[in-house]
C-alpha cells in the first residue's frame, strides 16, 4: 500500500514540476519517515542474553499503528553477537535470527521498509572490527536470505566512533561487497560514518573526504547520519539549543550530498516533548522536505516495549513523543 503511495508521491511530484500551481503548491515532503525499534539490542553487555529478561523484539500490533500514522520505515537494532554467537562466521543463530526475520517479513508485506542494522558502533564482543573479510561473510550470510525482499535496507553498522577512518571506509565496503555478493543486488545500502555518524560532523570529522570513495555496483546507497539537538548532540538531554538548531546542523551535510551527487537519510533524530524542540523539529524536517533531492527521510529514535518513559519514546500509546511529538511532525512526511 505505502510502496503504491511512494509511486503516486513521485507521480504527483513531476506532474507539479511540470505545470506548478500558482500558489498554495503543496509543500515537499519526505519519502522515508521511521521509527528505530529498539530493545533486541539490550543488555549489550551480555553477549548472549535471555529473551524477555536482557533483551526484548518488537510488538507487531505496534508496527501497524506507526504505519496508520503515516510510517514506511522501521529501523530494526539488534546485535551481531546474538545473530552470529562468538564469531563473525558462525552459524546464524535460528531463534534471534528467527525472530529478525519475523519483523522484517511483517513490515515488508504491510508494504513498508525494513531496516536491518545492527547496533553494534563497529564493535564485536567489545573489541572494534579489524577483520574485514569477516564483516563481509557477516554480511553476506545474514543478507542472503533476504535477497529477493526488496523492501529490505541494509544499514551496514551503528555509529562508528573513535576508530581509524580508513578502518571505518574499509568496514563500510566490506558490508557493501558482502550483500551484492549475497545476491540483493536491488536494495539500498545505508552506510555510515566515524564519530557517530553525525550530520554536524559529517564534513569536518572526514567522514565526507573518505566515505564519497565508496563504490556500490548497484548504486543504491543512502549515506545514513544522526542528529540529536542538544547542547553536546548526544541525545542525552530532553532540551533543544535553539529553534533552529536541526537545520543549522545539517546545512554543511546538505552541501556535501549535493555537490557530490549523493543520497542521504537521517537515521536517528530526536528532542524533548517540549515547545522549543517541537519547533526546531518542524524546522529541520522543513529544511530536510525542501531539500529533498538529496534526502530521503528521517527516522525517530526511538520506539519498543521496555522505554517506558523515556523522554523520546514514541511507543504507541504510552510513549511520551506519541502524543507529544508525532502529531506535530508527521506532516513532513509522505502524501
Ligand atoms: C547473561 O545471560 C545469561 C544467559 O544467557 C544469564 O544467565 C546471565 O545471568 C546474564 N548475565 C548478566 C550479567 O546479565
Ligand atoms: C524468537 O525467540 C524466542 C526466544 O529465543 C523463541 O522462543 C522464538 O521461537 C523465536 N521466534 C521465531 C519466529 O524464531
Ligand atoms: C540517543 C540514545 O538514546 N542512544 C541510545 C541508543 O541505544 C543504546 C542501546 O539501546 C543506548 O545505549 C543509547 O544510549
Amino acid at each position: 500500500m505505502l510502496v503504491k503511495n511512494l509511486l503516486a508521491v513521485a507521480a504527483v511530484a513531476s506532474s507539479a514540476l511540470a505545470a506548478p500551481a500558482p500558489e498554495k503548491r503543496q509543500a515537499k515532503k519526505l519519502k522515508w519517515f521511521g521509527i528505530n525499534e529498539s530493545g533486541a539490542e539490550f543488555g549489550e553487555k551480555n553477549f548472549t542474553g535471555v529473551y524477555g529478561k536482557e533483551y526484548i523484539w518488537y510488538d507487531l500490533n505496534t508496527i501497524d499503528q506507526f504505519i496508520a500514522q503515516g510510517m514506511n520505515m522501521f529501523r530494526l537494532n539488534f546485535l551481531m553477537e546474538r545473530i552470529t554467537p562468538g564469531t563473525l562466521t558462525s552459524p546464524l543463530d535460528p531463534l534471534y535470527f528467527g525472530n529478525l526475520t519475523e519483523q522484517v517479513k511483517y513490515i515488508t508485506s504491510k508494504g513498508a521498509y525494513a531496516m536491518i542494522q545492527p547496533h553494534n558502533y563497529g564493535r564485536f564482543m567489545g573489541n572494534i572490527i579489524t577483520d574485514t573479510a569477516g564483516f563481509k561473510s557477516w554480511w553476506t550470510a545474514v543478507a542472503a536470505p533476504f535477497k529477493d525482499n526488496d523492501l529490505v535496507v541494509f544499514d551496514t553498522n551503528n555509529e562508528f566512533h573513535d576508530m581509524d577512518q580508513t578502518l571505518v571506509f574499509n568496514l563500510n565496503q566490506a558490508a557493501i561487497d558482502g550483500i551484492r555478493a549475497a545476491g540483493a543486488t536491488k536494495q539500498y545500502i545505508t552506510p555510515e560514518g566515524n564519530s557517530w555518524s553525525g550530520a554536524w560532523t559529517w564534513v569536518s570529522s572526514g567522514n565526507g573526504a573518505s566515505l564519497v570513495n565508496l563504490k556500490d555496483p548497484s548504486d543504491k546507497l543512502i549515506y545514513q547520519m544522526h542528529q540529536y539537538l542538544d547542547s553536546d548532540g548526544s541525545g542525552t538531554h530532553a532540551e533543544c539549543v535553539s529553534t533552529t538548531i536541526f537545520s543549522e546542523r545539517l546545512k554543511a551535510a546538505t552541501k556535501w550530498l549535493k555537490d557530490n551527487k549523493k543520497q542521504g537519510v537521517i537515521g536517528e533524530f530526536a528532542g524533548g516533548v517540549n515547545d522549543q524542540c517541537v519547533t526546531a523539529l518542524q524546522d529541520g524536517l522543513k529544511y530536510l522536505a525542501d531539500n529533498n533531492d538529496v534526502w530521503w527521510g528521517a527516522i525517530w529514535w526511538a520506539a519498543g516495549p521496555w522505554w517506558a518513559d523515556y523522554m523520546y519514546n514514541m511507543e504507541p500509546t504510552s510513549g511520551p513523543a506519541w502524543s507529544g511529538i508525532l502529531p506535530k511532525i508527521k506532516t513532513y512526511f509522505g502524501s
